[in-house]
């Protein structure tokens, strides 16, 4: 909110009979402007605390932009996203900055890249002396409290979170995710009904829809429970295969050889996958649902941001792929709502290019946190608030291979998404989508001739992306012993 401070002195010093102004008629003019002021002051302090909102962000592991009923999919029911996005704008065309765990949260919680901040791979931690959303929160009078999956580099925080009182040292245990999660919306709700003067800042951190890569593994001792929970009933009409099941025959040979492979795998059995991470995502979502009802119990629901993302998407069977490490909107492409009862307006928003880079300024700026200089992205309140408010044209997102073979890249632009692929001892393969027409991602135009202007423009946004924040002098570092091959990482849950 904005007032003009009183003009009075403009005024009379602008003032032809300026010598009229030492008449008492002035003076009392000057008093009641005080007075004025006095009052729209208190009151814009008043109306402070809203601008100073508790702030709540909820991430799940693994889950799709489409993986909510509000956005349209008919496969599942998600009654309390789609209530969050009752009050709140649903991003769709949202990215993740890298389709891997433990880097794309890092990267959530600086509001940076991964390779910025030394998370390359996973059960990596974040470098030294870069600043945690905990830290700028705690620093800034908030309440900043984190409950369930960390992975920077513990899975479960067992040795903290700077800036954040860590909630729950939880591990798996053997357990399934929703049991593991239930322990986390039990320590998250329990520190939302604590009494407290300050605003909270709170990360609740759930697992699901993780478990899906139980099955798509294929030998986890859990599995049995996973399809005893989420398989089909007998007669339950199963999700069809995705329309970008089969594959282009001139996709490049190398994807291929990057693909989870699942040679064993019939027409049913992937039908039968599909409907397990729907009943996952399910599960998750009846937990967010107990979260947002303790935040309504306290009273809490018209002065709490929300905020909900995911860290990375799941193949499901779209272009064949499990799991993640890929850049086709299945994996790359994360939901992202932001959410403010009575403040933020209502709107599937299917036209911004956001990056989960953003949330980090995004609920600094609700919160009147100035967030670190460095930070990459922006804060989305302009759009909310405003569809045409000026916007980037492009995201990038960024996957880290070996030292030797270096990073792949995604750049999405309005229309197009170009992929490059990094190699050992080879050239990159490009990969030019048409995203208007062809939303599946089965018609690579890099190798056609009209197309060459367009691919070298997205090279250039790229290469200029990759000065700015300074990849091409980050070298990949090696990644940890902890983290399996590729081949295997694919296999079982990360
Ligand atoms: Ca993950």
């Amino acid at each position: 909110m904005m007032i003009a401070r009183p003009r009075l002195r403009a005024r009379c010093e602008g003032n032809p009979n300026r010598q009229h102004c030492s008449t008492r008629r002035c003076r009392w003019v000057a008093l009641i402007g005080v007075f004025a002021w006095s009052v729209l002051t208190a009151g814009w302090t008043a109306a402070e605390a809203p601008r100073r909102p508790n702030v709540l962000i909820i991430t799940t592991d693994q889950q799709r932009v489409d993986a909510a009923s509000v956005v349209g999919n008919p496969w599942l029911k998600t009654p309390n996203l789609d209530r969050l996005a009752s009050q709140g704008v649903y991003f769709t065309k949202s990215y993740c900055s890298y389709p891997l765990c433990s880097p794309s949260r890092a990267s959530l919680h600086t509001g940076r890249f991964p390779h910025e901040i030394g998370v390359d791979h996973n059960n990596m931690a974040i470098r030294p002396g870069i600043p945690v959303s905990g830290e700028l929160f705690r620093n800034a009078g908030y309440d900043a409290a984190y409950a369930g999956k960390w992975h920077c580099p513990a899975v479960y925080p067992t040795e903290g979170i700077d800036g954040f009182q860590v909630l729950n040292r939880t591990t798996r245990q053997g357990k399934l995710a929703r049991d593991v999660d239930a322990a986390t919306i039990e320590a998250a709700i329990d520190f939302l009904k604590q009494p407290r003067e300050k605003p909270f800042y709170l990360v609740v951190s759930l697992i699901n829809p993780h478990d899906i890569c139980l099955p798509a593994g294929g030998t986890s001792p859990l599995l049995e429970q996973i399809w005893q929970r989420y398989g089909p009933p007998a007669g339950v009409e199963l999700p069809p295969l995705p329309a970008n099941f089969q594959l282009p025959s001139d996709e490049p040979e190398w994807l291929g050889q990057r693909r989870p492979k699942h040679p064993d795998w019939n027409e049913l059995q992937w039908r039968r996958y599909i409907y397990a991470y729907y009943r996952m995502v399910e599960d998750v979502d009846a937990q967010i649902g107990q979260v947002l009802d303790a935040v309504r119990e306290i009273g809490a629901e018209k002065n709490t941001l929300i905020v909900f993302t995911s860290d990375h998407g799941e193949g499901l069977g779209c272009h064949q792929w499990t799991g993640k490490m890929m850049f086709f909107d299945a994996e790359a492409a994360v939901p992202l709502i932001v959410s403010w009862e009575g403040v933020t307006p209502t709107r599937i928003d299917r036209q911004h290019l956001v990056s989960t880079v953003d949330v980090l300024p995004t609920i600094c700026d609700y919160a009147g946190i100035k967030p670190p200089a460095d930070v990459r992205g922006q804060s989305l309140r302009p759009i909310i608030e405003d569809p045409n408010a000026p916007w980037r044209d492009y995201v990038v997102s960024e996957m880290a291979h070996t030292p030797a073979i270096g990073r792949s890249f995604m750049v999405r632009t309005p229309r197009y998404k170009y992929i490059r692929l990094a190699r050992p001892n080879s050239a990159p393969v490009e990969l030019l989508f048409d995203m208007e027409n062809d939303p599946a991602e089965l018609t690579n135009l890099a190798e056609k001739a009209e197309m060459q202007r367009v691919l070298k423009e997205h090279r250039r946004i790229l290469e200029k992306w990759r000065e700015a924040t300074g990849e091409k002098t980050s070298p990949v570092q090696p990644a940890p012993k902890s983290v399996r091959p590729p081949k295997q990482r694919a296999k079982k849950a990360a």
